[in-house]
C-alpha cells in the first residue's frame, strides 16, 4: 500500500484536528488545541478497492507553540502534499496561510496543496473572491469547504490530495523504470498466452 506524509496546517482554533478526527473516525469530535504538533496515521479508501495511507502531521496553529518554528522546514521534509485550513468564519485566519505555504514550498517544492474553508455551517465572513484570490496566491490546486460538525464534504480534502499526490508520484517516475515495468509486464502477457 503506499504511503504519503502530508501536512496539516493553519490557524488555532480553524479546526484542523476536528476535520482530521471527522475524517478518520466518521464524527464529530469536541478538541483541546493541538500542543505542538500531532502525528497521525489514517488509511484513505479510493475507489474500486484501491486503499492507500496518510502520516498526517497536525501543526498547532496556536501562537505560543511557534517555538517550534525554526524546527518546522526539518519536520515537513519529504512531505508530499498539504492541506491548509483557515475558518470561513474568520477573515483573519486566512492570512496566517502566506507563510505556510512559504515554508511548504521552500522545503517541499510543487507538492499539491488543497486549501479548505472549514465551519461553513457559521455566518461567513470570507467571501468566494476573497477565497479565489488567496487559492491562486497559495498556488492551492482546489478548494474545499467543510463542516465537522455537519460532517459536510469531511472526506473530499484527504482523497482529492491523494489522487494528486499519486498521479504527481507516476508522472514523476523516470521514463526507463515505466518502459521497463511495461516491458516486464509484456513479457508476462506473451508467457501466459505462449
Ligand atoms: N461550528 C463549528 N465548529 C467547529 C467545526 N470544526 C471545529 N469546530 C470547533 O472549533 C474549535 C477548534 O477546533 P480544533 O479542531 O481544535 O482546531 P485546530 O485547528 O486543530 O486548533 P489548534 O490545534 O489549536 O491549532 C473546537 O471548539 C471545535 O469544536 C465546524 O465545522 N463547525
Ligand atoms: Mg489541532
Amino acid at each position: 500500500m503506499r504511503t504519503f506524509k502530508i501536512v496539516l496546517a493553519g490557524d488555532g482554533g480553524v479546526g484542523k484536528t476536528t476535520l482530521l478526527d471527522a475524517f478518520r473516525l466518521g464524527k464529530f469530535f469536541q478538541h483541546k488545541t493541538t500542543i505542538g504538533l500531532s502525528i497521525s496515521l489514517c488509511t484513505v479508501n479510493l475507489e474500486r478497492g484501491v486503499k492507500c495511507k496518510l502520516i498526517v502531521y497536525d501543526f498547532s496553529g496556536q501562537p505560543r507553540f511557534m517555538r517550534l518554528a525554526h524546527e518546522i522546514p526539518r519536520i515537513i521534509r519529504g512531505a508530499q502534499g498539504a492541506i491548509l485550513v483557515f475558518d470561513l468564519s474568520s477573515f483573519a485566519t486566512l492570512l496566517v496561510l502566506d507563510q505556510w505555504a512559504d515554508i511548504i514550498r521552500r522545503v517541499n517544492g510543487d507538492i499539491p496543496i488543497i486549501l479548505v474553508g472549514t465551519k461553513a455551517d457559521l455566518e461567513p465572513e470570507v467571501g468566494e473572491d476573497d477565497i479565489r484570490e488567496f487559492a491562486e496566491r497559495l498556488g492551492a490546486r482546489a478548494f474545499v469547504k467543510t463542516s465537522s460538525k455537519l460532517m459536510l464534504n469531511v472526506d473530499k480534502p484527504f482523497k482529492l490530495l491523494v489522487q494528486m499526490m499519486m498521479e504527481r508520484q507516476e508522472a514523476y517516475t523516470p521514463l526507463a523504470v515505466r518502459f521497463m515495468s511495461s516491458e516486464i509486464r509484456m513479457k508476462a502477457e506473451d508467457g501466459q498466452s505462449g
